[in-house]
């Protein structure tokens, strides 16, 4: 049919070709979708969004929204891929799928499937390599490059869990938002006020994580059961699709202590009450490097949890 945009789901793409593919959406399917710039990567890269939604998407001011992110650690391509996979097969059975079709017409949703931009394409470089995580900006050092995008947001920014050193992976940057693809996406979802969900994908574990993760010397958030509950039925989503287990609980205490990251800023700052960091596959047997043939089950089992956390943002 019109509406199925050729792209190959069961592989991984450079960053030009999900670009690519982006653009193809918002002309495949011009009455849900449109193409988001959220700013400019420190190497001067476009970090991109698609946004959509149904009826009535022209005055959608009253819709939640739901924000989802990908990449924003740059090895772990299972989190571009698997937001691909989502975004593709939302757009593809809105109209044929009730619960899609609904889920559509009700949320905005913002889906970011590269937030890492310059990072990504260095793992994808002949001269880059595979393994690398943090941004790609200039530090303090001669030597080391990048901050870690996931300890950079200004939320109890620096504490536990965090390195002042450029050459670590953790490293915290200079300053909050030292990141302009961490400020770019910040100052973009707070400005759309009607956000109540986030996920912030990353690979790997299988975890799905509720705030706080700054500590863990803290009793739970003020919301904990409310956002425990939809980690709970998520988890049992994915693993009624392919028996994926997905443990769940509080950043800090179900991964580790770690301050400055973006589901933290999401809900303590901007009040988006379902705000969560998401491992993907798998437990560590391939790790980063996870074969292409899981990506469309890894695909299937995260779009089974993120209708769950979508329900719970239009009620
Ligand atoms: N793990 C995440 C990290 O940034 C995480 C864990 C997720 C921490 C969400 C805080 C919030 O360290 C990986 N593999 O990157
Ligand atoms: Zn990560």
């Amino acid at each position: 049919a019109s509406n199925d945009v050729e792209f190959d789901f069961s592989k991984y793409h450079s960053l030009e070709e999900i670009s690519e593919w982006m653009i193809t959406l918002e002309k495949t399917f011009p009455d849900l979708v449109s193409l988001v710039d959220v700013g400019t990567s420190f190497e001067g890269r476009t970090i991109k969004a698609v946004k959509f939604s149904g009826a009535n998407s022209n005055s959608t001011s009253a819709k939640p929204g739901l924000w989802l992110d990908g990449g924003i650690h740059a090895r772990e391509w299972v989190s571009p891929a698997t937001n691909v996979y989502v975004l593709g097969n939302l757009l593809a059975d809105y109209g044929k799928d009730e619960e899609t079709t609904k889920l559509i017409d009700g949320l905005e949703w913002y889906i970011l499937p590269v937030f890492n931009v310059d990072g990504y394409s260095y793992t994808w470089a002949e001269d880059g390599d595979r393994m690398w995580r943090k941004t790609r900006s200039t530090t303090s050092s001669k030597i080391c490059t990048g901050v870690d995008p996931n300890r950079n947001w200004d939320m109890h920014w620096g504490e536990a869990g965090t390195s002042k050193n450029p050459c670590a992976d953790d490293f915290q940057g200079n300053s909050a938002f030292s990141e302009i693809e961490v400020k770019s996406v910040a100052s973009f979802i707070q400005a759309q006020k009607n956000i109540n969900g986030y996920v912030n994908f990353h690979s790997y574990s299988q975890l799905w994580m509720s705030p706080w993760g700054y500590t863990d010397d803290l009793p739970p958030t003020p919301d904990y059961d409310a956002q425990n509950e939809v980690s709970a039925a998520a988890t049992a989503a994915i693993n009624a699709v392919h028996g994926s287990v997905f443990q769940y609980g509080p950043i800090s205490k179900t991964i580790y202590p770690a301050s400055g990251s973006s589901a933290d800023w999401t809900y303590g700052v901007c009040g988006i009450l379902y705000s969560y960091g998401v491992e993907l596959r798998d437990t560590g047997k391939y790790g980063f490097l996870l074969p292409e043939d899981q990506i469309i089950p890894s695909g299937e089992e995260t779009l089974a949890g993120v209708k769950v956390l979508a329900h719970a943002v239009l009620e």
